[in-house]
């Protein structure tokens, strides 16, 4: 069987110095190509690449949208908006020219978090086949990521080479599986949140929490909406008006498609803290 795999969608983008090296990366984590032949990118340009991640045992779906801007700074205002929905940034250094290093710091990365607040960061020393031209290296790549933790990222900073391909997916892989992890933590307070009744007051309340919980953990409204349309009119459940021996098939029927993508222990959890909110009425 396929298998029902959930997906998530982020907004990720490069930023750094013009001539860093953004696009050639971008073109080969997605095409795994390397083109000596150099195209300004006007405005900015979203490439989409599938990227499966394995987080504690289940097979995970991530839509990375990649956001590469042109690199030139001064465009700030026009820049910014493209932030909106940015969830994570790799900054492009180029090993060849310090100047690139330093902008990260002084441009990039404050006109950035002004917009989006702190989110995951991973640095790049990109050139790195170029070591023999070589201003700066991983020390002080090293030294400037470990200024803005706590990222809680394990490896902040890569070498790579978009030319040779050194390190490229490792570096993307990195950022998605972040924010895959950070996606895990958003669900995991939502459970708290949700297993505190006093923020639940009646049997209707409860349900819109089971199909939110329900959503998220699907991947978003749109994925889960249709399913969850089809389960609601199989028990005959009146969205406004439930009765807790529907909302109980429900759970179950909900159990038995996350059966199909999740392991077991999530499966019983998500069940269990379900049946535990519809008993409190
Ligand atoms: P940008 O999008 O950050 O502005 P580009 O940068 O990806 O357009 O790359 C700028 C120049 O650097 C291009 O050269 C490109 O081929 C080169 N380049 C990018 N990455 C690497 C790399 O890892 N190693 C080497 N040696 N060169 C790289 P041209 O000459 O076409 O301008
Ligand atoms: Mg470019």
């Amino acid at each position: 069987m396929v298998g029902m795999i959930e997906t998530v969608k982020k907004n990720i983008i490069l930023l750094g110095d013009g001539a860093a090296g953004k696009t050639s990366l971008v073109r080969r984590f997605v095409t795994d190509q390397f083109s000596d032949k150099y195209m300004t990118t006007l405005g900015s340009k979203v490439t989409k690449k599938d990227v499966y991640i394995n987080l504690q045992g289940t097979q995970r779906h991530m839509v990375l949208l990649i956001w590469d801007i042109l690199g030139q700074k001064g465009y700030q205002y026009s820049q910014a908006l493209s932030f909106g929905g940015i969830e994570g940034a790799l900054l492009v250094s180029d090993i060849t020219r310090k100047s690139t290093l330093d902008s990260l710091k002084d441009y990039w990365i404050p006109s950035l978090v002004s917009v989006t607040g702190a989110l995951p960061m991973i640095f790049l020393g990109n050139k790195n086949d170029l070591r023999d031209q070589a201003e700066f290296g991983e020390k002080e790549l090293k030294e400037m990521a470990h200024g803005y933790e706590p990222c809680e990222l394990r490896n902040q900073t890569y070498m790579t080479s978009s030319k040779t391909g050194e390190n490229v997916e490792a570096a993307f892989r990195e950022l998605a599986e972040t924010l895959m992890r950070n996606t895990e933590k958003a669900r995991l307070n939502y459970t708290q949140y949700i297993m505190d009744k006093s923020e639940i007051n009646s049997i209707k309340e409860v349900a819109d929490h089971i199909l939110a919980d329900f959503s998220l953990q699907f991947g978003g409204a749109e994925n889960a909406g249709p399913i969850l349309e089809r389960h609601i009119r199989e028990v005959g459940m009146n969205i406004n008006d439930p009765t807790k021996k529907e909302l109980v098939e429900l759970v179950n029927a909900l159990a038995n498609i996350e059966e199909k993508f999740k392991p077991e222990k999530v499966v019983n959890l998500n069940r269990t803290k379900r049946l535990y909110l519809i008993n409190l009425f």
